[in-house]
């Protein structure tokens, strides 16, 4: 099977810069999966996409070099088989709060025996991953729960330490929300950056991945100095927004670009 590139990284202690789809667009896959990006990772929550538009935009992505990851729209077993089957390397999966929600979740990623519940068709994982899939899926493919809760803070310990779980992945802007402050990925209030912070020295502690949602290249470069492993700086809308903006304002002669989301978004 052809190996998970971002397993590697990890291990190595080379942090992954990956890239996050909203646009329902096989060719924007393409584009951006040539950029120089780790990982790239299909939003099928708040990205206008859905499994059909998935898949395409998975095919895209084979033909690049960056690691093909989903996110799903909430914890569900047919979808997260189908992305997998699909040729997705990782999934990340979003409001998972508890012990007992990971473990679920991780059991969708894995065959049996030992817990899994993933059911055999691999479909297009056999076309990218290789003849041998089955043998060697479960050691390959991430499995990432999103921290993004008060509840999930409070749990992350347990959630680490469950069998099947490589990594967590923060989801900032939900965070704020769930700690009754305005979404920012890079929060101004010391102590929800300190518990962001605290949350990727958990993530060290147990030997598992730390990812998180960034707003842009300068503050994912900061994350990766917080000890974050996996960084994603903004989606493709707000890197086609803010690119869109800057050259509107260099043509117009104006000093700075009109301003842009500042979530990520
Ligand atoms: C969040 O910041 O809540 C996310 O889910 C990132 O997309
Ligand atoms: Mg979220």
């Amino acid at each position: 099977m052809r190996r998970n590139l971002l397993r590697q990284r990890f291990a190595e202690g080379r942090p992954i810069v990956n890239a996050w789809l909203a646009i329902p667009s096989a060719y924007s896959a393409e584009v951006i999966g040539h950029q120089g990006f780790d990982s790239v990772t299909v939003d099928l929550q708040h990205g206008m996409i859905g499994f059909d538009a998935a898949v395409p935009m998975l095919q895209a992505l084979s033909s690049t070099p960056a690691v093909p990851l989903a996110r799903v729209s909430k914890c569900d077993y047919a979808l997260v088989m189908q992305l997998l089957d699909a040729g997705a390397y990782g999934i990340i999966c979003p409001m998972i709060s508890t012990p007992a929600q990971a473990r679920e979740f991780a059991s969708f990623c894995r065959y049996p025996p030992g817990g899994g519940q993933r059911s055999f068709g691999p479909a297009r994982g056999l076309l990218y991953g290789g003849a041998d899939y089955f043998a060697h899926a479960d050691a390959e493919i991430l499995a990432l729960p999103m921290i993004e809760t008060r509840e999930a803070v409070a749990n992350v310990d347990a959630i680490l330490a469950t069998p099947g779980i490589d990594g967590i992945y923060i989801g900032p802007n939900d965070l704020c929300l769930s700690h009754d402050c305005a979404p920012a990925p890079e929060p101004a209030d010391a102590a929800m950056a300190g518990l962001i912070r605290d949350l990727a020295a958990a993530a060290g502690r147990a030997g598992k991945m730390a990812g998180i949602f960034c707003s842009g290249g300068e503050a994912a470069k900061g994350r990766v100095g917080d000890g974050f492993h996996m960084v994603t700086p903004g989606n493709d809308v707000a890197l086609l927004s803010r690119a869109s903006k800057a050259a509107v304002a260099a043509v117009r002669g104006e000093g700075a670009a009109a301003p842009t989301s500042k979530t990520g978004y």
